[in-house]
């Protein structure tokens, strides 16, 4: 059975709706990365870089949310949350996966952080 091991108040949640929505049967593995349990041992060997969400399915194993949600829509057609390869729809499919991770994800760390990152370096 498909395993995702996931912490509350984290990047999990956009798999464990993944999850939920496709409707395929699967175990959630609680990893509290409030107690360290993303660098324990067993966990290293699903995700090396120790860090969740990470899926292990069969023979498979793999991090980064956005990797995750590709990975099942592709590897279980069955479950039509993504459009097919030779679909049309599939670019702008691609563009917003990614959209959040690389876009996102690092202007909220940054809004966060208050950390500055320069727009150009033009002098
Ligand atoms: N780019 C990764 C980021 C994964 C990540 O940084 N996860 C955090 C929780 S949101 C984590 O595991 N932090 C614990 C640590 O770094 O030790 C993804 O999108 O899945």
């Amino acid at each position: 059975m498909i395993k995702l091991y996931w912490s509350p108040r984290s990047r999990s949640f956009t798999t464990l709706w993944l999850m939920e929505e496709s409707g395929l049967p699967y175990e959630r593995v609680l990893t509290d990365i409030s107690t360290g349990a993303q660098k324990a041992p067993d966990f290293l060997k699903v995700n090396p870089m120790g860090k969740v969400p990470a899926l292990a399915d069969g023979d498979v194993a793999l991090g980064e949310a956005a990797a995750i949600c590709a990975y099942i829509a592709d590897r279980y057609p069955e479950t039509r949350l993504a459009p097919a390869v030779s679909d049309p729809r599939r670019g702008r499919y691609l563009q917003w996966l990614f959209f959040s991770p690389g876009c996102i994800e690092p202007a909220i760390i940054q809004i966060f952080t208050k950390i500055e990152i320069p727009t150009s370096t033009a002098a």
